[in-house]
């Protein structure tokens, strides 16, 4: 039985049409939709969607073009137990991922989803990361028989024609092909080929598990091709920082899921910090690349945002607030009985609550929203979006900023000396689990550059990487180490965080730029007293001391425990443990 086709098949690209055919022959769906990205097109699917109770429209006054979708309630977040990484070797994958063999795990993988579409619409979603023309751009086609993932898709990514177009008769694309299976946890799988540029997701309807061209393909493919290729694929935000004297700045910053990127992307200067302008070009993904000129540009793969809705308000980000009040796609938050949504942080509580498993919620029990709950909102909504963020060449990055979400140890910020040592610093990055990964949430681990659930590769070998990229920058980036979490001995934040985080990039860029001094201190460079601007916070002096204090028996088993991390990971670059060395040196 041949499958009805809907959609502009109109491409004439062999090779897609021929894989299309051997899929769709393989799990037979009833129906075959190309996805062409148009406005008309999500109208119908967004029908076809209401129509199968998966998303409910919210209130057309209160948020225009939003719609709600109550997950499964065992498909929350990703899974990083059930992410592999296929590659013809385990030595390839490293000691930080799942490594499975890629014939064994294909041959698993097809046979679940095989006939696996009956009944049911396989939606062909060609999509481009990047923006056209950008010479990092790469297409991807993600088949999924799941409309909730084309329409999120169509808000994630530049998708349809525009994909198709970039693609032409011959161009490469990668393979994702997402099948839902019922959701059965027993058959979730998300699947990395690198050597094939493909992957296969089973068993989830979860973003970060099935929007294929953000965590698999921007950051664990990705990587994995920009170490051949000669480019980065990072798990960072970009924002283009103006001063009040004018002067432009880019910065690129890696923290790990639900720590804040997407704040810090959407910053907010404080009141006391007037003249001061952030824009952003990308809230999660940066691809990065040595340019003619020997410093390092980036683009954003990503056409939207996928942030976590706790703790969004107008109070935290009101640029985010702006960017989610139409077209959105609200995932697991709480519902108001008006036809919005609500979770914890945004403000009051109204009466007459849902949860995002669509029981009557009453103050003091169990969270209204998902601690993971999301919203997926175009890019084009946000009213700090800088020009930059279309421009095929991407923005040169001046300072790489790093940091995990730590109660203690780390210092507010601190430079490093070189980008030998930011690696380093980089490399034994740290932070406290958070929900944006199903497990514990609270428990410190390594996470080196926030890529340890994202690299697709060995993560020594992704560190030499990053030495061989810096070596080929005549004007590298600045390194700095930021922890805005510090708490002090009553468990209380150290630092406001937020808007006011403008400070310490103040002084970041006052530190590319040549225009403050630095001490040296055993960790690396730090802000001189007065460096960071104070004026009008109304922080004592003597709490900003605290935060950017080093105490030194928390180093030393700091330092041990680094050291037995880069045991675990074996191969690890000699200028990296002769940095570790150093700063083991310099504690004493
Ligand atoms: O859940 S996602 O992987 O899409 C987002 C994140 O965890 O950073
Ligand atoms: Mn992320």
């Amino acid at each position: 039985m041949n499958a009805a086709m809907s959609g502009p098949t109109s491409s004439n690209h062999p090779g897609l049409a021929a894989w299309v055919a051997e899929m769709a022959a393989h799990c037979r769906p009833a129906r075959i939709h190309w996805c062409d990205g148009s406005a008309e097109e999500r109208t119908g699917l967004l029908a076809v969607a209401q129509a199968a109770g998966v998303l409910e429209p919210l209130d057309p006054v209160r948020r225009p073009g939003c719609w709600y979708h109550r997950s499964n309630p065992g498909d929350v977040a990703r899974v990083e137990e059930c992410t592999w990484i296929c590659t013809p070797t385990a030595d390839e994958a490293g000691p930080t991922n799942r490594w499975a063999d890629p014939d064994e795990t294909r041959r698993r993988l097809l046979g679940w989803l095989a006939g696996s579409m009956a009944g049911r619409t396989l939606y062909v979603v060609p999509y481009l990361m990047g923006p056209p023309g950008s010479p990092l751009a790469r297409v991807g086609i993600e088949l999924t028989d799941s409309v909730y993932v084309a329409l999120s898709m169509g808000i994630m990514t530049r998708m349809g024609r525009i994909a198709l177009d970039a693609l032409g008769d011959d161009g490469r694309f990668n393979r994702g092909l997402h099948g839902m299976l019922d959701l059965d946890p027993a058959k979730r799988a998300i699947a990395h080929f690198p050597q094939d540029d493909a992957i296969i997701s089973t068993g989830s309807n979860y973003g970060g598990n099935v929007l294929l061209g953000k965590k698999c393909l921007a950051l664990r493919l990705g990587s994995w091709a920009g170490r051949r290729e000669g480019w980065m694929a990072e798990h960072m935000l970009i924002v283009a920082i103006t001063d009040p004297a004018g002067r432009r700045s880019h910065v690129a910053a890696a923290f790990p899921s639900a720590c804040g990127k997407t704040n810090l992307a959407m910053l907010t200067p404080p009141a006391r910090m007037p003249g001061w302008k952030v824009e952003t070009i990308g809230d999660d993904i940066a691809w990065l690349r040595p340019g003619p000129d020997g410093r390092l540009w980036a683009i954003n793969p990503e056409n939207g945002y996928f942030g976590v809705a706790p703790g969004t308000s107008p109070a935290t980000n009101p640029v985010a607030m702006a960017t989610i009040a139409r077209d959105t796609i609200f995932t697991n938050t709480g519902r108001t009985a008006d036809g919005d949504v609500w979770w914890e942080g945004l403000g009051p509580a109204p009466v007459g609550l849902t949860d995002w498993r669509g029981r009557p919620w009453r103050p003091g029990g169990e969270p209204c929203a998902h601690p993971n709950s999301r919203f997926a909102a175009p890019m084009a909504n946000n009213p700090m979006l800088a020009a930059a963020a279309h421009d095929p060449a991407g923005v040169p990055i001046d300072a790489i900023i790093v940091g995990g979400r730590r109660a203690d140890t780390y210092p507010l910020v601190i430079e490093a000396r070189d980008w030998t040592h930011g690696t380093y610093l980089a490399s034994v990055m740290g932070s406290e689990t958070t929900a944006a990964a199903a497990g514990v949430v609270g428990r410190v681990r390594r996470d080196p550059m926030a890529m340890l659930p994202f690299c697709g590769y060995h993560m020594g070998d992704y560190w030499d990487h990053w030495l061989a990229t810096g070596a080929r920058l005549t004007r590298p980036p600045r390194i700095f180490h930021v922890n805005w979490f510090r708490k002090d001995a009553a468990g209380a934040w150290l630092w406001p965080g937020f808007g006011e985080n403008l400070r310490v990039l103040a002084w970041i860029l006052a530190r590319c730029q040549g225009r403050v001094d630095a001490e040296a201190s055993p960790l690396g460079l730090r802000p001189m007293t007065g460096g960071i601007p104070l004026d009008g916070l109304g922080l004592a002096p003597e709490r900003l001391a605290l935060a950017q204090r080093l105490d030194r028996d928390e180093w030393r088993s700091e330092l041990l425990d680094q050291a037995a991390w880069y045991d675990r990971i074996g191969r690890v670059p000699a200028a990296l443990r002769t940095e570790l060395r150093k700063a083991t040196t310099a504690i004493g």
